[in-house]
């Protein structure tokens, strides 16, 4: 009676404790991957997976020290997988390190090797209410609707181009921002400059505002080359032209170019009177015997040979205009100068002006309000400027 007693007990803690392994050992997808190293006694080795009571799969007489996989699709339902070993000493791990395991979604479902003569393991497959997806919020496909994740994610530290990044794992909604920094501690300013070099000019500031590299006062058609030693750091490139019309084409073939290493910041020439490009830069320093560092600017020039020269036409300047006191002429472009006149609008000559004191601004204080000319007889012709007198 007590021996009864104690037997149906156990029996119906065991029915309980088969239930709850059950129940916790389900699985969401309907993939069950088996994987099976043999030792060196593969023909001892035999497996089942039986469903409903029946036999779904299995295998023997498997080759010495190989690895097997075995992919089954599984409908819901209870399973259980069985190991057998003909001579009673499991796979693992005196005659070889022989194992096997049972994955399902990524998911351990057993594993083993050192058994004796099987060994035994139930588990149920319930892929009711999965939903497969990326379930990792911060990812750039992320599904709030999934509950079992497909191992589709696309994130900021993948390594791929994905989502909205604009490069790989930065950029987008919500990767971190790229580092476009430029890397190379030296960048290279080449300048050629036009006809007109005093007008050109240029800067470097260094966000908040203080210049750390500029120039000015160039010779005319000559080509800078200028080393910029710049230390990490957001900045602004401005080249500027005091008369607005840039450095190209119109009186010569000036041009810029800003590079770090390989990388062009800024180019151009035909601007107006100013042109600013942003750039930074995060680098090392190259370092000085001593361990300094350098930060200035070194430059070097070469004239543009004659022959290169492309400018053809015959032209002067007069500035500022309007004028109200004095008017400054810029004949460097001009030979064999004959006259020069300032005219009324009706042709009447106000000022004559010595063409060998062309260095000096004309006076033009006391010459009423109104339109006039500066007209330049030459040797090849006649050329005329209009400026206004200002009140
Ligand atoms: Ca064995
Ligand atoms: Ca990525
Ligand atoms: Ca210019």
């Amino acid at each position: 009676m007590k021996r009864l007693l104690l037997t149906t007990l156990l029996a119906t803690l065991l029915t309980q404790l088969s239930f709850a392994q059950t129940e916790e050992n389900c699985f969401a997808s309907s993939t069950t991957i088996l994987t099976l190293v043999t030792d060196h006694y593969g023909h001892e080795i035999s497996w089942t997976l039986t469903g409903s009571g029946t036999v779904i799969a299995s295998g023997a007489c498997y080759p010495n020290n190989t690895t097997i996989t075995e992919t089954f699709e599984l409908p819901d339902g209870e399973y259980t997988f069985t190991i057998y070993d003909s001579y009673g000493d499991g796979i693992c791990c005196d005659y070889g390190e022989g194992s096997y395991t049972l994955e399902n979604g990524g998911e351990e479902i057993t594993s083993g090797g050192e058994y004796g003569n099987e060994e035994t393991f139930t588990f149920c497959i319930d892929t009711e209410g999965v939903v497969m997806g990326c379930t990792d919020p911060t990812a750039h496909n992320y599904n709030p609707e999934a509950n079992q994740d497909d191992g589709s994610c696309e994130t900021c530290s993948d390594g791929i181009l994905n989502g909205d990044e604009i490069e790989i794992d930065c950029g987008g909604m919500l990767c971190e921002p790229c580092n476009d920094c430029l890397s190379d501690p030296i960048t290279t300013l080449v300048l050629r400059t036009d006809y007109y070099a005093y007008e050109t000019s240029w800067a470097i500031i260094q966000e908040g505002g203080a210049t750390v590299a500029s120039g000015n006062g160039y010779a005319n058609n000559t080509i800078y080359t200028i080393d910029l030693p710049l230390i990490s750091g957001n900045y602004e490139f401005i080249i500027a032209d005091t008369y607005g019309d840039g450095i190209c084409c119109a009186y010569g073939s000036g041009y810029y170019t800003l590079s770090n290493g390989n990388t062009t910041i800024a180019s151009g020439g035909a601007f107006t009177y100013r042109e600013v490009t942003s750039f930074c830069i995060d680098a090392d320093m190259p370092r000085l015997a001593g361990g300094r560092t350098s930060t200035t600017p070194t430059e070097k020039s070469e004239k543009v040979p004659i022959t290169e020269l492309d400018f053809n036409g015959m032209d002067f300047r007069i500035f500022p205009n309007p004028a109200q006191d004095e008017l400054n002429l810029d004949l460097s472009l001009l030979k064999d100068i004959q006259n020069i006149h300032v005219v009324t609008a009706t042709g009447k000559v106000v000022r004559t002006i010595n063409p060998k004191d062309t260095k000096s601004a004309i006076d033009i204080s006391q010459l009423d309000a109104g339109i006039y000319f500066v007209t330049i007889a030459t040797t090849k012709g006649v050329l005329n400027q209009k400026f206004i007198k200002a009140k």
